[in-house]
């Protein structure tokens, strides 16, 4: 898809917020300062239409993107941000559950994990929820410029099968800084939508 008008919508932390169309939602997930934020921006070619930092933490909302209102990139906050009080923490599994539980239109979910690391136990968990969600879902090895070039298909292939032995789960690499596995992902969004 050639986006062409990319906007920002709506920040939402309950569903009366939510948008009031049936647009087909896709949802970046994965623990904090992971690159959920950053890859729309790659995605869309905008530099900061998503607000990023290189400190984790930085997205606290759902946040509604529409792309030239064929669909939506839905962001959330990441987990695993240790600085956020409990109870913050707590707000803010709630109402990412609540979303991702209830929402109808939600197509696919990208989750994101770090090509350089094992997936982590928080990881785990949102696996498994995602698996018992029946939703549709991608993994991205993302961050993919930090390894060698010779290794991430590799890396990869290990990464998915910690994750997902069986291998049912398309798993891609990717990278926002090189913007180098972008057709890849676009191709797989365009079927679905
Ligand atoms: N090297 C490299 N850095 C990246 C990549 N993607 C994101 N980053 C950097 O990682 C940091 C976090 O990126 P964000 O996109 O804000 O991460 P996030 O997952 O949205 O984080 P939260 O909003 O805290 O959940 C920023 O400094 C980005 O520049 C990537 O592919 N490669
Ligand atoms: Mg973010």
């Amino acid at each position: 898809m050639l986006v062409k008008n990319p906007k920002f919508e709506i920040s939402a932390v309950s569903p009366k917020q939510y948008p009031k169309n049936n647009l087909p939602e896709i949802v970046l997930v994965g623990k904090s300062n992971v690159g959920k934020s950053s890859f729309i921006n790659t995605m869309i070619n905008r530099k900061s239409l998503a607000r990023t930092s290189s400190e984790p933490g930085k997205t606290r909302q759902i946040n509604f993107y529409n792309i030239d209102d064929v669909f939506y990139f839905v962001d959330l906050p990441g987990y695993g941000f240790s600085k956020m009080s409990k109870k913050e923490q707590e707000q803010v599994g709630n109402f990412i559950e609540e979303y991702l539980f209830n929402r109808k239109q939600i197509s696919l979910i990208i989750f994101l994990i770090d090509i350089r690391h094992s997936p982590t136990e928080n990881d785990k968990l949102m696996y498994n929820y995602i698996i018992s969600s029946k939703l549709p879902f991608i993994i991205l090895a993302n961050k993919a410029d930090k390894i060698a070039i010779t290794k991430v298909n590799d890396t990869v292939k290990a990464l998915q099968k910690e994750l997902n032995p069986i291998g049912d789960i398309p798993t891609f690499p990717f990278s926002s800084e090189r913007k180098i596995y972008k057709d890849d992902i676009w191709k797989y969004i365009d079927e679905i939508i």
